[in-house]
């Protein structure tokens, strides 16, 4: 089948749940720094970068540190995650990526990762699925977090595909608006209340058949390769 389409996976809630991880890490820096860290304002560090993570928790408890201070903080946070990375294996794939990737395959539709971890190709590699992305933007190869949509215009250029070819699967608020500020199809995975802004929602990647691309690559096909869904927004 003929198709213009590429896509783009965020990592952290799409391809494998590591926020429980990234909780583990920030709470022992919290403990330390005598700040209250909850599961729920766990929730506020999806999908935003290690720095702006740092400030947010920073906020809560009203801390302030020195740049030396938060350089050594950030690396302790990193060291204590990058333990429980360490024993990730393909288990920890979420359920209906390992079986979407094959179907993306098929229908010879190129994927890449736009993620805002600065760990993304290790991850990728702890759970066997390094090889099968056609290439990796992640928080190394951004100078702008999200929702800024760098991270997704560069993943388009690693697709060959225009920004409004590309079709983003993401977890967090910030990657929708990011999604969308690049001109991109957003599709949230998820609580549909928390990704009301995205353009189709699914509970889990297993949800997504084969009827959603073809129907994508009709849709764009009769209608000026635009998406009607992108325009009625
Ligand atoms: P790192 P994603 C994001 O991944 C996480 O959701 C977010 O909680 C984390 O702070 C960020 O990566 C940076 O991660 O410390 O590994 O660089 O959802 O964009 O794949
Ligand atoms: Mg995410």
């Amino acid at each position: 089948m003929m198709n213009n389409l590429g896509v783009i996976f965020d990592l952290d809630g799409v391809i494998v749940d590591t926020a429980k991880y990234h909780y583990l890490a920030w709470k022992t820096l919290a403990d330390e720094l005598d700040i209250t860290f909850t599961e729920t304002h766990n929730e506020r560090l999806k999908g935003v970068s290690r720095e702006s993570s740092l400030d947010i928790l920073l906020e809560l408890g009203l801390v302030t540190l020195s740049q030396a201070q938060r350089k050594l903080v950030l690396e302790q946070k990193n060291k204590d995650y990058l333990s429980f990375i360490a024993k990730m294996g393909p288990e920890e794939i979420l359920p209906g990526v390992t079986p979407l990737l094959d179907l993306l395959d098929r229908l010879a539709i190129p994927y890449v990762l736009g993620s805002a971890s600065k760990n993304a190709a290790l991850i990728l590699k702890q759970v066997n699925l390094f090889d099968r992305f056609k290439g990796i933007v992640d928080g190394n190869s951004v100078t702008k977090a999200k929702p800024d949509p760098e991270v997704f215009l560069l993943g388009a250029q690693l697709l060959h595909r225009s920004p409004d070819q590309c079709i983003v699967f993401e977890d967090a608020i910030a990657g929708i608006e990011a999604a969308h500020r690049a001109q991109m199809i957003a599709v949230g995975v998820g609580h549909k209340d928390t990704l009301k802004a995205a353009d189709y929602n699914v509970n889990h990647l297993t949800e997504i058949t084969e009827g959603f691309f073809t129907a994508l690559i009709s849709e764009k096909r009769t209608d000026n390769n635009e998406s009607k869904l992108y325009k009625a927004r």
